[in-house]
């Protein structure tokens, strides 16, 4: 067919079968004109309509800064970009064709859910399925067939039910929520979330613990992920943080090294989901720039009580941008609105063992119970050349910005209300990337980070089988997403048109760029010479680990050493253990000097610095590096009690106390010698809804034991109850004895100190009882009652 650009020359009975090489001339050309007949027309028309690339010349020089929408043209009918014009022959399959811009991956996940209620079981193919009890034989006695496709589909998709899983984080739980923004930041930021006070955006979120594996425990000493999708309108942002503000290295090239070092040992495969061996010690020793992450490694920060009781960060220094293309650097903090609380070790040891999914459990029965967990987001920001003026590097992961140098601003809040339908498909499937940001934030230089936005993409294709990862509806934002990539493993969407390229005319130069509306990235600066080198102010190593050390409590300074202790007690070389010791001297001779005391090892010299200029940090006390600094909003809410009863337990004493608590907001439970129906000595009926057994002590906050001379008689004599108040006491959880309750904690045979403000005791019909004990629980812990280690 002859034409000259931009004219509307095709001739006027052109049919559909111009459009095909190999097709007949002209197939319909005895039925009458239809639209699409008209169709290849139109294109060129369209086509024409585009005599150059206009938009060549603003990809070269200053004009580059300010990318121009991609020019595009109106497609002058729907026919004109589709891959086929038979599109309009719909079936039940293929449905109507799609709408103009459709992205259907995009939106709400209502697309993808599958419920089977009152359903008929079928195969992967949808055909129903007669008998899901057998296999096909030949006769009745016979061989199993190796024609039962629909034993063969089962067994084989049961055969790949597992995916890899993640090399790190692999142990994590989520929940669906969304975050409010507190105010209009388009001064500072042109993301999204951020552009009107009250905007709600949806958020997906994983917590996670390290080293471990996907079946490991929850209660290991270790770093928490803290992992937030927002899906946001102007497309995915993950926020992938820890609950720890710092990291171990400041380059992304010691990564594996680290995670191999803390890993399970290659030859034996052991230990699991712990720090504390031979190892991790000898690396992180040889990497004095790991001393501040180990300081917030070995305190409770790493064994949380709860995931919704712990802080997260975003780590490095990031960027905001706005609408003008003005930068400030930033770092994000999350705090939980029930505050920062920990367990202590020898609780995280026990619980791990009574309850390895403790902290997901938590997680699930809070948002289940809604209680849903609330966390304030805050905002560190500066600008470059304050940066410039600090003792530190604002690039360098191992260093935080001090509360005191620079104020947290509130900006938001996020609320987690939702848990998901299936792990599999949402917490195991979701991926989470640090490149993954959206116009108004962005990267700083932090070499670590560099590392990531690369590691987090890649991670994907392996564990999630290729690059459409993105489609996996979890993963998919709720905004449409269009360009020219095309197939790869798993493809979902239908690409409709021909074009999968641009610049084009045939599909209108669509989807076109969208110019300074899309992202740009800020216009950093070069910085010089390639080099393979770190700034000066990396090599200072431990003036925050003092910091941090200095600025906790005396309980607190005391569980660091107890953790040094513990770790480096399992280290098998003495070397490592005394280069350890020598590290810590640095950051603070107190600790040094308590660990080798616990060790049983005269001080090492001090190891030499890397740096021996001095340094001025700004800050020498900031008392918001101690968890007790947020003691949180929500009283007893969601606190775990234990009513410790038995037969001849008094019935009324269970009432009182268990109302006044879940009015509060506690978690209430009757703990038995066995789960079911007691008595008291009345004859009323107690339904205890869990036993000393299948819920030991160590899974409560507190612990109460309640009056009635028979059942307090026989607690007396039940080791198992007796242990649970020895460990209550140990880890200085609230303990109250109701009436002739006492006779359990006299049996315990435990000294009690002067004053202790949890150890209470109350006559039955005090009216005060159940306010004392909430006073003591909010409180959390007594840490003076644990024992000396030494
Ligand atoms: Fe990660 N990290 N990381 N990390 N990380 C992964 O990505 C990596 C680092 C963090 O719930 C992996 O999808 C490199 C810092 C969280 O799914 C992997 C470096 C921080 C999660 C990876 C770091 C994190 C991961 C493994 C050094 C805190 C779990 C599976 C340059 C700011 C996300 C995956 C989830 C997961 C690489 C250091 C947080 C391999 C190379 C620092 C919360 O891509």
């Amino acid at each position: 067919m002859a034409s000259k650009k931009g004219a509307s020359s095709h001739p006027p009975h052109t049919t559909t079968a111009a459009r095909s090489d190999s097709g007949p001339a002209s197939s319909r050309s005895q039925q009458p004109l239809r639209p699409e007949d008209e169709v290849p027309g139109l294109i060129d028309d369209w086509a024409g309509q585009r005599t150059h690339n206009a938009d060549k010349r603003a990809e070269h020089g200053a004009g580059a800064a300010q990318p121009p929408e991609g020019e595009h043209h109106l497609a002058p009918s729907a026919a004109v970009g589709a891959s086929t014009v038979s599109e309009s022959n719909g079936s039940a399959k293929v449905g109507a064709p799609a709408a103009e811009g459709q992205d259907a991956n995009a939106g709400p996940l209502l697309r993808v859910r599958n419920d089977g209620s009152g359903q008929r079981l079928t195969t992967n193919q949808a055909v129903p399925v007669s008998d899901n009890q057998n296999s096909l034989k030949a006769g009745l006695r016979g061989p199993a067939l190796l024609k039962d496709f629909i034993l063969r589909e089962k067994i084989t998709h049961f055969d790949h039910e597992r995916i890899p899983e993640r090399v790190v984080h692999a142990r994590g739980s989520g929940a669906h929520g969304y975050f409010e923004a507190y105010e209009d930041l388009s001064a500072l930021t042109r993301a999204a979330p951020f552009q009107e006070a009250g905007k709600i955006t949806p958020v997906f979120v994983r917590f996670s613990t390290v080293a471990g594996e996907r079946g490991s425990k929850d209660t290991a000493r270790d770093v928490r992920g803290f992992a937030v999708k927002f899906y946001t309108d102007e497309g995915n942002w993950d926020l992938v943080g820890n609950n720890m503000p710092v990291f171990f290295i400041q380059d992304a090239i010691k990564f594996p090294d680290l995670v191999h070092a803390v890993k399970p040992e290659p030859h034996h495969a052991m230990p699991q989901a712990a720090s504390a061996h031979d190892t991790f010690w000898d690396f992180v020793s040889l990497m004095p720039e790991s001393t501040h992450m180990l300081m917030w490694h070995m305190s409770d920060r790493a064994i949380p009580r709860s995931y919704r009781m712990m802080q997260g960060f975003g780590v490095h220094t990031f960027r905001l941008v706005n609408a003008r293309g003005q930068s400030v650097f930033c770092k994000f903090h999350w705090t939980p609105k029930l505050g920062t609380h920990s367990l202590v070790w020898d609780e995280a040891v026990k619980i791990s063992g009574a309850d390895p999914d403790y902290h997901r459990r938590d997680l699930w029965e809070a948002i289940e119970a809604g209680e849903y967990p609330e966390y304030e987001l805050g905002i560190q920001v500066f600008s470059e050349e304050e940066a410039e003026g600090f003792s530190f590097d604002v690039l360098d992961a191992t260093k935080i910005v001090p509360e005191e140098l620079v104020p947290i601003r509130p900006v938001g809040r996020m609320v987690l209300n939702r848990n998901p339908d299936n792990f599999f498909a949402e917490t195991e499937q979701v991926a989470f990337c640090t490149a993954h940001i959206i116009p108004g934030i962005d990267f700083s230089n932090d070499p670590l980070l560099a590392g990531r936005i690369h590691s987090y993409v890649d991670t994907q294709i392996s564990r999630l089988g290729g690059p459409n990862f993105h489609e996996l509806p979890i993963n998919a934002p709720v905004v449409p997403a269009h360009n020219n990539q095309r197939d790869g493993m798993h493809r979902q969407a239908i690409h409709r048109g021909r074009v999968s390229y641009e610049p084009n005319s045939l599909a209108g130069g669509c989807p076109f760029q969208a110019g300074t509306a899309g992202f740009v990235s800020f216009a950093e600066p070069p910085q010089g010479d390639e080099v393979r080198a770190k700034p000066e102010k990396f090599a200072e190593h431990y003036a925050q680990a003092t910091l941090f050390y200095d600025s906790q409590s005396p309980a607190e300074r005391r569980h660091i050493a107890d953790a040094f202790r513990f770790e480096l007690s399992k280290v098998t070389v003495p070397a490592v253990r005394r280069r350890v010791v020598s590290m810590l001297r640095n950051a603070s001779e107190e600790l040094a000097g308590e660990v080798a005391r616990g060790l049983g090892m005269p001080l090492p010299p001090k190891m030499p610095k890397a740096f021996d200029g001095e340094v001025a940090p700004e800050v020498s006390l900031s008392p918001s590096l101690s968890l007790l600094s947020r003691p949180g909003e929500g009283g007893i809410r969601t606190r775990r009690v234990a009513l410790l009863v038995a037969d001849g337990s008094r019935a009324m004493d269970v009432t009182l106390l268990h109302q006044g608590l879940t009015e509060q907001g506690a978690m209430v439970r009757l703990l038995g010698p066995h789960v079911g129906l007691l008595h008291d000595a009345d004859g009323n009926a107690l339904d205890a809804d869990a036993s000393l057994e299948n819920e030991p002590g160590v899974l409560f906050d507190a612990l109460a034991v309640v009056g009635g001379a028979a059942g307090a008689a026989a607690l007396a004599r039940d080791v198992r109850a007796l242990e649970h108040i020895r460990d209550g006491y140990r880890h200085g959880k609230p303990l109250l004895f109701v009436g002739e309750g006492r006779q359990v904690w006299d049996a315990a045979g435990l000294a009690a100190r002067d004053n202790d403000p949890m150890l209470l005791f109350a006559e039955p019909d005090a009216r005060d009882t159940v306010e004392r004990f909430a006073i003591a629980i909010v409180q959390h812990r007594y840490p003076e009652r644990e024992p000396a280690m030494l």
